[in-house]
């Protein structure tokens, strides 16, 4: 098994001039289609597998966040599709619950391409693939819609859950890990970010530290790597400050694994 070089990912502030703002920008490592998120004022990019969205930029419609790359991200007019994993959740006020599927479903479509719908039970739905360009740079925003629930013609206001992976077209490039868009239509903004908080909390496996889908002695040796290098991956307990108590909450963690 291939082992990922750990990010952040560096990336020149002037390639990084070229991303759009506010976008899942992609990346590849070893191999990997990775999710990451845009970058920070100092032009690191992250790992991050949870996204906010919210409707409305048209009634119960939008298409944020896109997805971004760098040029030569992927290889040229190379594909880049995606599959809704799961049925889409609504949020409970206490969580995203298994057995809680929404009413509405979200429909996604790129002009003539789709839709696809997410699917009434957990099943894996296979959606449309759009092209990186000749310089391999992948840069398309998918439309959402939410749907009402079947009879209704509206759908209702909360917070729902979209789980997704990105697959290419060139088998030397991997599925990306699963990723989740949390979208608000019309609720409180501490109660969509009270959802995002918990699907980092209970979706992300943070003990698989380098994002390989399993948990092993690479984990360890990515995290005292930034431990010791003060990478602000390194802040496990999230609280700004990289000291030993981020060093006992990851080994904690990983002893405990990930179901
Ligand atoms: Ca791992
Ligand atoms: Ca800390």
């Amino acid at each position: 098994m291939q082992h990922l070089t750990f990010i952040p990912l560096l990336i020149a502030s002037a390639s990084m001039a070229q991303v759009h703002s506010g976008d899942i920008v992609l990346a590849v490592s070893s191999g990997n289609a990775i999710t990451t998120n845009a970058s920070d004022q100092f032009g690191s990019i992250t790992s991050q597998r949870v996204f906010e969205a919210a409707f409305g930029e048209s009634p119960n419609f939008t298409n944020d966040p896109g997805f971004d790359s760098d040029n030569g991200t992927f290889p040229a007019n190379s594909t880049v599709g995606f599959r809704i994993r799961r049925a889409l959740r609504d949020w409970s006020g206490i969580e995203f619950s298994d057995d809680d599927i929404a009413d509405e479903r979200i429909q996604v479509r790129l002009g003539p391409l789709g839709p696809t719908l997410t699917p009434t039970s957990d099943v894996v739905v296979t959606g449309f693939s759009l092209a990186a360009n000749s310089s391999g740079k992948f840069h398309h925003h998918l439309g959402y819609t939410l749907l009402p629930k079947p009879g209704e013609s509206q759908p209702a206001d909360g917070v729902y859950l979209l789980e997704l992976e990105l697959f290419s077209n060139q088998p030397s490039i991997q599925t990306s890990r699963p990723f989740w868009l949390v979208f608000n239509q019309n609720r409180p903004t501490q109660e969509h970010q009270a959802a995002i908080d918990w699907v980092n909390a209970n979706l992300v496996c943070t003990a698989d530290f380098n994002a390989d889908g399993t948990v092993d002695f690479f984990d360890y040796l990515d995290f005292v790597a930034a431990f010791s290098g003060n990478d602000a991956t390194a802040d496990f307990n999230a609280d700004t400050v990289i000291d030993f108590f981020d060093y006992l909450d990851f080994v904690a963690t990983f002893s405990q694994g990930c179901a």
